[in-house]
Parts: C-alpha cells; structure tokens; sequence
C-alpha cells in the first residue's frame, strides 16, 4: 500500500514537471524522406571539406566542397584615375548635389574591369566560389522491386554524423557520412544487414572543367579552374579528389574508365580526399597522403578520432531551453509546426548550436573564414560568388565565435584581414591619396579592395574598420597582449586610414567619410532625385569612433604610439555624435533625408547599439529609444540575416520578446512543400538560413543573437539574462564567454535566475549585474563560501585565472 502510495506520488510529480517538457538536450533533427532540393540535406563539414549527402535510395548525391576551391586570380583593380575626381565628387556632396556626385563615380571612382561580374564572377579575375563537385553513388538492389520502410535521415550536433537508414525488402539499410575533423577526409560507411546485399557504383562528376578516370581501385577527379584573364586556357587554381573504397567484409571491387563497381558486400568504406593548390603546391600528393594515412585504421578508430577532435569545439557549450514533443517531427514539419505555434523551446537550443556547429565545421585555424555560404555550395557561379561581403556578411559570421566560446575560429578572420592590408594600402592611394589601407564591400580570396562596379553598393569604405572590430573583440575576450602586438598594426594602418581620408565638411565643420553610402540604402533628395552616396553617414561615423577608440586603447594597452593615440582623439571629437531626427529616430544620414526604402533590410544607423556599444539601455537611454523607435519603423520582416540582426538589436534593448519574436520570423520555413519554391527570408528545411538564397551570415547572426538574449558584457559589466523571453520559463547555459576573459553558466526558472557562475580563464576584476532577487544570495570562490560588497546593484569581485565564482539566488 504505502508503495502504491509512493509511486503515485512520484508519477504525479513528475506529471507536474512535464506537461510535454523534458530537461536535457536534444542535438539532432531528421527528415523520413531523401531530400528533394539541395537546401533539405545536410551539411558536413570540418573547416575545409564539405560534404553533403542526400541519402537518396536508388541514386545518391554528395556533394563535396573545399573551402579554397576558387576560380579568379590576383589582379591590379585599382583605377589609377580615381583620385583625380576625387575633390570634385566631395565638392558637389558639400553643395548638396550627392545625384550628381554619384553621376560622377560610376565612372571614375569604381574598381578597374569587371569587378565581381555583377555577382556572376566565375570567369572574370574577380572569381567564384564553387563547388568542387558531385560524388554520385548508383545502388543496385537485388530485388529492385521491394518496396522501402522505416526511412529516416538524421544530421546528429553532437557527434557531427549524419545518417540514413532504411528497410528495403527484407534488408535494412545504413549510411554514415562525417567530414573528418582527425584525418581530414570525408568518410562514407555503406552497410546492408544481408550478406551480399550491398551493390553499387560510383562517379564523380562537376558541371566543367574536370577529368574523371579510376587510377587502380581509386576514383580520381582532377582539373583547372579558369583565372579570368586567359579566357581559352585554364590557368588558375588546381584540384583533385580521390576516392578509395575499402571493403572490411569481402565483396569484389571492378574499375571502369571513369567509375568504380562494388558488388556482393555488406559494408563499404568510402574514403574521400580532396584539395586544391590554394594551400598545397601538391594536391593530387596530398589527396593521396591523406589517403594512405587513413586507410590503415579501421571505421571505428576513424569514427572515434574525428568525434573526440570535433566535440573538443563543440563540447564547450550547453543550452537547455527545455524539451518539447516536436523533436519526433522531421524538421520540415517541426518548422511549419513552430510558425503556426511558437511553443518548441528546444528548437531554440537547437538552431543555436546548429549556428555552432556551422561554424565549427566552415573554418579552421590556418585556412579561410566562412565565406556567404560557409564552405557549402552546389554550383559554379555560387550567388555574390559566395565571397566576403564586408558591408554586414562577413562579420555577421564572426559574431557568435567569442561569446559562442570557439574563439580561435575567429583567427581565420584575423588572418585573411591581415591578408588585406598590402592591397588595402594600394586601394587607399590609388583612390584617396591617403596613407593607411582601406577596403569596401568586395572581398574575395584575391585580395580585392577596390570599390565594388557600382557605387550605390560598392563605395562602403569603413569594412576595413569593422573588420578591426572583430580584431579587437578577440582581444578583449581573451586578453591576450601577445595577440594585441600583432594584430595593432592592422589597426593602427585602418586608423590612419581616416586621419587622412576624413575631411571637413563645410556646411557643419564635422570631419565627415565623403564619399561613402550607408549601406545600401537610398534616400530622396529635395530635387525629388535618390542617391545613395552621401558624406559621412552615421554608421560610417559609429565605426570610425569605435576604431579610434579601440586603437588608442591598444596603443595604452601596450605602452607605444602616444602621439598617434592623441591625434586619433583629436580627430574622434570631430565626427558627428550619433544624432536623434525631428521624428525621434536615430538619423541614418547626416542630412534629415527621407529613405526611399522605410523596410531597408540594412540597418547600418545601428550599428552602435549591436555590434558596437555607443549605444545602451544603461549609458545612453534616449539613444536606445530612438533606436528602438528606428526598429519599429524598419519593421521586423526582411531578408534572413537582417531579421538575424535585429534578434541582436532587441536583445541589446532587452527586450527578449521581441527578440523572441525575430527568431520566429528568421524560422519562417521558406519553401513551399507542395511546389519546392522559396518564397521570402526564413530557413530553408535543413535550418539553412534564407536570405534567400541561402546565405548563412543569418544562421550565425541568429546564434549570437540567442547567445545575446541569455547573457551581454559590452558595457562592462556582465549581465545574465538580459533579455529571457517569456517562452524560455526554465533553463540553463554552460560556457558562454563574457569580455575579461570569463565563461558563464547561468539557470532559472519561471524567469528568475537561480544560479550563475563565472569561471576567469584570466586574471581580472569582474563586475556583475546581480538580478532583482539577489537579497539572499549566497557566494561561493572556489567551493569556499565569501561575502563581497555589493554596490549600486553590482557584485565586484577580483579573481585569478582558474577561479571559479558560484552564486546560488
Ligand atoms: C549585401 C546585402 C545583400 C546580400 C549580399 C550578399 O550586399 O545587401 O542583401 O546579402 O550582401
């Protein structure tokens, strides 16, 4: 009796614990049919490969990717005219005649030939990002007229696996693809449960230039890309892909001219190398030692090493928002179920450490940072030529790396800027005469930092200066001086940049960048006509002060440039302070212009409130309404990284709704199930982001942006929970960074914060906001209960590397 009474006591709390919630985490999603467009399958990737199986049932295709596998060449795009028009255009921008200056550039002040190609860069120097191919698997069942069951595809966060499986007939099926993070190679095991039952062949094959033939039992794929210039002879990048197929089980392996034959196995590894002459003058040498490396150990040390290697990244974070019955859905259905009732606080969690594992798996230390669509791409002539757009794209990808805690994959960033600075120097003398490197919307693996084709999009000149920001942010989370030495001239050249470029305008004295755009919006002038190229827009203005702050902080930080340092504050009192207009809206431009598109999906003006922190609920309250009047205005639907954006903008005016709001928006499946079309910004069916295209920028603008409802350090000060939106009532996080060097855990619940902890991975102080119901807080350093004062609501507290504070609410 008294047991009976127990286990109903028990049953009925655990009752009260889940109506459909459960704790814990939930790392994978899945689909119960093949994929149909290329968007539905899913990624795989280790920072220079990619892999992306459609787990097709009679034909399969993977297609593969290589981070470096672009067409193009180094070129001189400077136009050596430029400068010479210079001082016209800024006179005609001072007379109020910015139609007319803009007139005047589309000849004068644009890059030297084609530019990007209008987007369509395979064959110009300019280049393309492109898919390195197609791996093409034809399965040959014994009785092809079995009928199939029990099909489920699943992409799986946690180890980075992705599988299929499936019953055909009487036999069941099994695939597991992984890019290696160990070996560096894609890894395709085929198994079938009945003896003999697995037969197939397999190609390779891209849309062109490429040679296929079987080299022994190995598959190889080699070619030359053009460069641009020499339009008959391909002269630019080399590739090269080998497969080797290994057979643990018996079965018989047959080469033909361009594909290989597998019959009467049961299991199937499939080795595939791939590399480029980017990085290695040897391609068709490394695909082969890469091989030879792998294929003395069997799958499961295969498996057990690429999984250690990846979750040492990955395993960093956790996030439980709380579990939901929809995780049994196939994506596809658990995103249209989301948009119609948006009670699925697990797919939070779960498109945030998808965001991680995007990242983890486009860049790695030594190579390049993730380009528009990460290291995934199906075609040749990618959308924008899958580069790095510098007016939001690039950075947006960088923002979850420091506060996500994969700080050093912000390093290949670091790198490619560093990359820059030559060309950049030529750029800012061929166009402004001016010391210092500049860069604009255009980046590409080439080096190109001319102003983009045409003006209205292309005459952006602070990307170099955010690109600095992301320089500096890695400094200011790690506190890393070595580091600092190193990357300071990057920004002290940036700064110089502007001290000569800056010019006064004449009509209000502010030192102003002329020409520039705020990208990439227009505005009507009083003549009726639209420009887009003004003097000094806000945005340029909030960049330029941050890089002259951050650059007078590191020259203090480290000691030198004390001169410098007092020019740069000289200069930085001379820009137009961020201003409110007569409608309480931040002013995009310096002149009460009316935008000519209210909904633009750039919201450059802000750039102070996210990324920077010129603007803030705490410092600047009057500038945070208008902010928060100038999203109201823009409105919340756009393309998929702008919506992305303002889940940050929101989060910083801790408004955790509205970011919660956002996040839906972005989650707003794009393709319509009955016809395959995308229609609109919102995530494609395998949680890509749709710009559309798919553009991932919006995937990791979206992950920051989570990371930025749950915990902010701009201000320096850290702030736990600053922006929970009622629908997260309960959770935890474990691992996200905070600027001084600390990772944070946090849990609450019903909204309030129960605990919260700061490991300092150096030594510093720290200040914490304490929440509302931290009368009994409890302190604990190191296991060790301390009381520490508490001043105007903040805990201040010294701490040495390895310490670790806990407080219990
Ligand atoms: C910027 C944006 C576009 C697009 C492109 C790749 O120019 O304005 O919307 O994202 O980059």
């Amino acid at each position: 009796m008294k047991l009976k009474c127990l286990s109903f006591i028990l049953l009925f709390l655990a009752g009260c614990n889940m109506p459909d919630v459960k704790t814990g985490k939930s790392l994978s999603y899945h689909f119960d049919a093949p994929a149909k467009i290329w968007e539905e399958t899913f990624p795989l990737g280790n920072g220079r490969l990619g892999l992306m199986p459609d787990g097709g049932v009679e034909t399969e295709n993977i297609v593969l990717n290589e981070i470096s596998m672009w067409s193009g060449s180094k070129q001189d795009t400077d136009n050596p005219q430029a400068y010479y028009s210079l001082a016209q255009i800024r006179r005609l921008l001072f007379e109020g005649r910015n139609d007319e200056a803009q007139e005047l550039m589309y000849n004068t002040f644009v890059c030297k030939g084609e530019g990007s190609g209008q987007g369509q860069g395979a064959n110009v120097p300019y280049g393309s990002y492109q898919l390195l191919g197609n791996f093409v698997l034809d399965y040959d069942y014994q009785d092809a007229a079995d009928s199939i069951s029990a099909y489920r595809r699943e992409l799986n966060l946690d180890n980075a696996i992705a599988t299929a499986s499936f019953k055909k007939g009487k036999v069941n099926y099994g695939r597991e693809v992984f890019t290696s993070f160990a070996d560096d190679l894609g890894v395709i095991r085929l198994t079938a449960d009945a003896d003999r039952a697995l037969n197939f062949s397999f190609g390779m094959n891209r849309p062109e230039h490429y040679q296929v033939t079987a080299d022994g039992n190995d598959l190889l794929m080699q070619g030359q890309l053009p460069d641009g210039v020499d339009t008959l002879e391909m002269k630019g990048l080399r590739y090269a892909s080998r497969v080797r197929v290994l057979l643990p089980k018996g079965g018989t392996v047959t080469p033909g001219d361009s594909m290989i034959s597998v019959h009467n196995a049961s299991e199937a590894i499939l080795l595939v190398s791939m590399a480029t002459d980017y990085f290695d003058k040897d391609p068709d040498g490394k695909v082969a030692s890469l091989l030879a490396n792998a294929e003395k150990k069997d799958y499961a040390s295969l498996k057990k090493a690429h999984v250690a290697a990846y979750r040492s990244l990955f395993g960093r974070v956790e996030l439980d928002l709380g579990r939901s019955s929809r995780e049994d859905l196939p994506m596809d259905e658990r995103l249209a179920a989301f948009n119609e009732d948006h009670n699925d606080p697990s797919l939070g969690a779960l498109y945030f450490q998808f965001g991680r594992y995007l990242l983890i798996s486009s860049t790695r230390v030594g190579l390049l940072p993730p380009n528009l669509q990460g290291l995934w791409c199906n075609t040749i002539n990618t959308p924008w030529n899958g580069d790095y757009h510098l007016n939001i794209n690039l950075q947006m990808n960088h923002w979850p790396a420091e506060v996500t805690n994969l700080s050093e994959l912000h390093l290949p960033l670091v790198e490619w800027t560093k990359k820059q600075v030559a060309s950049g120097e030529r750029t800012a003398k061929a166009y402004y005469n001016a010391r210092g490197w500049v860069t604009h919307i255009l980046g590409n693996v080439w080096e190109f930092t001319a102003p983009g084709e045409h003006p209205s999009w292309g005459a952006t000149n602070t990307s170099a200066a955010w690109l600095c920001e992301h320089l500096y942010m890695h400094y200011l989370y790690t506190l890393d001086k070595e580091y600092l030495k190193e990357v300071y001239p990057v920004l002290k050249g940036a700064s110089l940049f502007f001290v000569d470029m800056l010019v006064e305008d004449p009509r209000n004295k502010y030192l102003v960048t002329a020409p520039t755009t705020s990208p990439e919006n227009g505005y009507k002038l009083p003549n009726g006509h639209t420009a887009h190229i003004c003097a000094g827009s806000t945005m340029d203005n909030q960049i330029v002060r941050e890089l002259f702050t951050n650059t007078i902080e590191a020259a203090g930080i480290l000691g030198i440039d004390s001169d410098f340092a007092g020019e740069l504050s000289a200069k930085r009192a001379r820009l137009m302070p961020t201003t409110i207009g007569q409608d309480g809206r931040i002013m995009e431009w310096l002149e009460p212009y009316e935008e000519t598109e209210p909904h633009h999906r750039h919201v450059s003006h802000l750039y102070g409130l996210y990324p920077g922190n010129e603007i803030s609920m705490e410092q600047t309250p009057e500038l945070a309404e208008a902010a928060r009047k100038s999203l109201i205005a823009r409105g919340d639907k756009s393309t998929g990284w702008s919506m992305a954006w303002k889940i940050n903008f929101w989060a910083r005016l801790h408004d955790g709704d509205h970011a919660y709001k956002l996040l839906a928006d972005l989650l707003r499946p794009c393709v319509d199930r009955k016809t395959n079309m995308t229609n609109g910004g919102g995530t494609y069916p395998n949680l890509f982001c749709a710009h559309p295209p798919f553009q991932i920028d919006g995937n990791f603008g979206g992950c920051a942006g989570i990371a930025e409802m749950l915990v902010q350090s701009q201000t320096g000060r850290i702030e736990l929970l600053p922006a929970l939106p009622s629908a997260w009532k309960s959770g935890s996080f474990k691992g996200l960074k905070v600027r001084g060097g600390g990772e944070v855990s946090a849990k609450w619940s019903e909204g309030q914060l129960t605990e919260a902890g700061l490991k300092a991975l150096v030594t510093d102080t720290f200040r914490i906001k304490l929440p509302a119901n931290s009368a009994n807080m409890s302190i604990k350093i190191n296991q060790k209960s301390v009381s520490l004062p508490v001043v105007d609501g903040m805990l201040v507290v010294d701490l040495q590397a390895g310490d670790q504070l806990g407080l219990m609410f």
